[in-house]
């Protein structure tokens, strides 16, 4: 599937500071030191009510760890699926009778236009479920052949459908940390069925849905079926990044089930550890407090502030505003404080002469590096811009030094006013 299509991102002098990142698997802020190509997997959207807030706040995050990774002179990996097939999708395109493709088509359309608008670098590559689904069949296979899944008798519950027994590793549940508890009840509220009748346990996960009447299906070995989630980002991730790639990003709602069993698979399909040496993961946008999501439709999308005539860079300095790790709702407030604070860089970009562009780039890279500091590196910039603007006119070149470091490490390009 074609990707979308990226925005300049300048070279800047001087040296990157080293990047660390919050693992969720090892509970610590840790270096990433990726080799000369560092690899990333972010789990993409499931296309039907896109883009909100939510999904833009995600998707910045790993924009800016991409743009951290270029900085630091790494080639980038980057891949993204899109999860075209799936029974929300399914239950939107019946409530509003279009075509379940047509549907995802129109909506991923959506998507790439909004990231495009936002200055979202693109994944090199994006990648449909329905496109992979011989990687499916391939690796529930390997499943399979090594007794790590079994297909439900079909006598007990009408569909054979196959699943994955949720012990195959014995590291089962590093990457959350969660308990037995936490396991169980994240199970049941994020995609999970525990109560399937046929399973051999409540947390084993669904690898091929047999075919349903009135659903898609392609031909397997075990019959006609779909994928389940898990797999399907655990087959595109290891395919094209291996083993051991450096960073699985996401928002903080897929660390349990999604992101432990897409790992579990690829670990127990392959016999070799880890799926990823980084868990990343997003804090959840909300709107009064509760979770933006496409299930409540407390959404707030990038779509309609574009149609409203705000600027995209806006939106990204507002959702930047907050810590990625720290759950917060959007406001229309934040886009006040952000129209304010982009003016007044703006203003002092176009004095040419302000404060040092060096020192300010330095400690704007090293907040950044720190985990994705991002309120403490627009703090940076503001204390540069007061600078500048009250008269400190001590490098000549600080204009355009510091626009060019705005653009490639926060993404926004401020213009003269
Ligand atoms: N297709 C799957 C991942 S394989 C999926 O979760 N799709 S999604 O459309 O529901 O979400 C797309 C991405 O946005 C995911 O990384 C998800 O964790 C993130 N996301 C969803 N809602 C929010 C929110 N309110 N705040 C922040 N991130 C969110
Ligand atoms: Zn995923």
């Amino acid at each position: 599937m074609h990707s979308w299509s990226s925005p300049d991102v300048p070279s800047i002098p001087g040296d990157a500071a080293s990047l660390k990142l919050f693992d969720t698997a090892s509970g610590e802020v840790r270096e990433v030191a990726p080799g000369p190509v560092a690899t990333m997997y972010v789990c993409g959207i499931t296309p039907y009510d896109t883009t909100h807030l939510g999904h833009a706040a995600t998707y910045l995050t790993f924009d800016l760890v991409y743009r951290l990774l270029l900085d630091a002179g790494h080639d980038v990996h980057y891949v993204q699926n899109t999860t075209d097939v799936d029974d929300p999708l399914f239950e939107r395109a019946e409530r509003d009778g279009v075509d379940w493709r047509e549907l995802g088509d129109r909506e991923t359309d959506l998507f790439r236009a909004d990231m495009e608008s936002l200055r979202i670098l693109p994944p090199r590559d994006y990648v449909a479920a329905t496109e992979t689904i011989d990687e499916v069949v391939e690796m529930v296979a390997e499943l399979i052949d090594r007794g790590h899944a079994y297909a439900i008798d079909p006598a007990v519950d009408g569909y054979p459908d196959v699943y994955y027994r949720h012990r195959a590793t014995d590291e089962f549940g590093y990457e959350s940390g969660y308990d037995a508890g936490e396991m169980a009840s994240a199970f049941a509220e994020r995609g999970g069925d525990p109560d399937r009748a046929g399973k051999e346990h409540p947390l084993d996960a669904l690898l091929w849905r047999a075919e349903r009447p009135g659903e898609p299906s392609w031909p397997s070995p075990w019959g006609a079926g779909r994928p389940g989630w898990h797999i399907e980002c655990s087959a595109i991730a290891r395919n094209r990044l291996g083993m051991d790639f450096d960073i699985q990003g996401g928002g903080s709602d897929l660390a349990f089930p999604h992101h432990e069993f897409s790992a579990a698979h690829a670990e127990a399909a392959t016999g070799r550890s880890p799926f990823a040496r980084f868990y990343v993961h997003a804090a959840m946008i909300g709107l009064d407090g509760v979770k933006m999501s496409k299930s409540l439709g407390n959404l707030v999308r990038v779509k309609t502030l574009r149609e409203q005539g705000v600027d995209p860079a806006l939106i990204r300095l507002g959702l930047a505003a907050g810590h990625y790790r720290t759950d917060r709702s959007w406001t229309a407030c934040l886009l006040d404080e952000a129209r304010a604070r982009f003016d007044t860089w703006c203003r002092a970009v176009s004095l040419g002469a302000g404060a040092d562009a060096a020192t300010m780039i330095a400690a704007l890279r090293e907040r950044l590096a720190d985990d994705l500091d991002t309120p403490a590196a627009l703090a940076v910039v503001d204390s540069w811009a007061a600078s500048t603007l009250a008269g400190d006119h001590s490098d000549p070149t600080a204009g355009p030094a510091v626009a060019a470091a705005l653009d490639a490490l926060l993404g926004v390009s401020p213009t003269a006013v």
